[in-house]
């Protein structure tokens, strides 16, 4: 639309607000209907006061742009740029994380305005979609691999053209492009033209973007903080090819895991329980082997014993025993544990199991009843009623004139031990696990019959 003339001069001060806003009635008398338009540029005579070439919203509905420059395309495209989400194309030559400059990545027009027509780089292309996700690889482990030209026509070449490395440390990412001197790039200088271009961004979003520097064949990127070195091996005028090393990774120390079964057991005052101690080294795999030291913590007074340590690489987990030993007096439910400690203080963690001290069993079974004793064939059969048990009964003794001769879980007893003709008593007992014995039975005495089989 326009030009219109507004009732300003061009000496007036730089109030671009109301410039836009005459402009806008100037249209709108015109017969313009600007609810159409969500991106709006307000172009001025660069005979002005405002002491800049262009201005624009990051984003917007509707986004504005003044151009001060008028008769300089790359600050239009600057302007827009800053309209659909771009921030600055700035440097950061050290990689120190501080901006040397903020619109000095002059191979990208959203750097300083005035150099002329450009494409932007590979951070940028990727934010904007303007890169097929096809053809951006995100490198995560040690790969070599060839860039196409950023310039070209994505779908006029089988390579990607960006490669993209994570920073662990920031949170950002390194881009990696390749730049030729082709179409709008055909002006692009020495510092970025025929070179890998190394840029560090966010990700996403209206945040800068830093160009890092371009390597040549033979050169080195690296970034000992993250153990990363990208090395350019070759060039041609179709691809760059790039050799990505994790090689030296920093180590990354994590708690590790510890865990402690079984969680519950029981046992009597005094008893020792054995419990199953699992460490797991939870260290990044670039961290070397690591000692862990386990430690027992039990109550006072008790006993306890580890292994003492074990060395695991990352990863690497084994099981071992600890046991505790109660003392006489302990009751009911204790906490037992191991306290791990390693070479870093992330290492230092601990787990607990509950060692139940039982209330010992002190009451015996009652007597067993209704014994009964008959002889057949030379043998005495002796039958009871079961007993009962404050937990259970574990076996029945029977007992003959007084002797024990034998001891049985069932509620009989044949007794082959005998001579014919001569008389016996028995008496039988009940026994619990605890070893508790019952009181006797009644006693019955049996008169042995005589002999088995038919008589000769
Ligand atoms: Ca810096
Ligand atoms: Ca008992
Ligand atoms: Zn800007």
């Amino acid at each position: 639309a326009g030009p219109y003339t507004i009732n300003y001069s061009t000496n007036s001060p730089c109030d671009y607000d109301a410039w836009a806003s005459a402009g806008e009635a100037a249209a709108t008398a015109a017969g313009f209907n600007l609810n159409q338009y969500s991106h709006r540029v307000y172009v001025f005579p660069k005979k002005n006061t405002c002491g800049w070439a262009g201005l624009g919203t990051i984003g917007g509905n509707p986004s504005r742009a003044w151009i001060a420059y008028c008769d300089l395309l790359d600050v239009y495209a600057h302007e827009l740029g800053h309209n659909v989400d771009m921030h600055h194309s700035s440097t950061d030559m050290n990689n120190d994380g501080v901006s040397d400059c903020e619109y000095c990545d002059v191979s990208d027009f959203m750097g300083y305005g005035g150099v002329g027509p450009r494409q932007v780089n590979a951070p940028h292309k990727e934010q904007m979609g303007w890169l097929p996700a096809s053809k951006v690889v995100l490198a995560t482990g040690n790969t070599t691999l060839s860039l196409a030209p950023l310039e070209l026509y994505p779908g006029t070449t089988s390579l990607p053209q960006a490669l993209k490395i994570a920073k662990p440390n920031t949170g950002e990412y390194y881009y990696f492009s390749y730049r030729r001197k082709l179409g709008f790039d055909s002006s692009l200088g020495t510092d970025y033209a025929d070179k890998a271009n190394i840029h560090r961004y966010q990700g996403s979003g209206a945040i800068q973007t830093f160009f890092l520097g371009g390597l040549s064949t033979g050169q080195s990127f690296s970034d000992s903080a993250n153990g990363l070195t990208v090395t350019q091996t070759a060039s041609t005028a179709d691809f760059v090819t790039l050799q990505v090393n994790f090689g030296s990774v920093a180590c990354a120390p994590a708690v590790p895991t510890i865990t402690m079964s079984p969680a519950s057991q029981g046992g009597q005052a005094g008893a020792t329980l054995s419990y199953t101690v699992q460490v797991v080294n939870n260290d990044s795999t670039s961290c070397s082997s690591s000692t862990f030291t386990v430690t027992p913590t039990a109550p006072t007074g008790w006993s306890a014993s580890a292994p003492g340590s074990v060395t695991l690489a990352p990863g690497q987990s084994t099981t071992l025993t600890v046991v505790f030993t109660s003392t006489t007096g302990s009751t009911g439910p204790n906490s037992v544990g191991v306290n791990v400690t390693g070479i870093e203080p992330l290492h230092n963690t601990s787990a607990n199991a509950t060692y139940v001290v039982n209330t010992p069993d002190t009451s015996a079974p009652t007597a067993p009843k209704n014994l009964a004793g008959s002889s057949k064939a030379g043998r005495v059969q002796l039958t009871w009623t079961a007993s009962s048990d404050n937990v259970s009964v574990s076996a029945y003794r029977v007992w003959r004139n007084g002797n024990l001769i034998g001891q049985t879980t069932a509620t009989s007893y044949s007794d082959g031990g005998v001579n014919s003709g001569a008389a016996y008593s028995y008496f039988v007992t009940a026994m619990d696990g605890a070893g508790n014995e019952s009181v006797p039975s009644t006693t019955v005495t049996v008169t042995v019959s005589k002999g088995g089989g038919k008589p000769r």
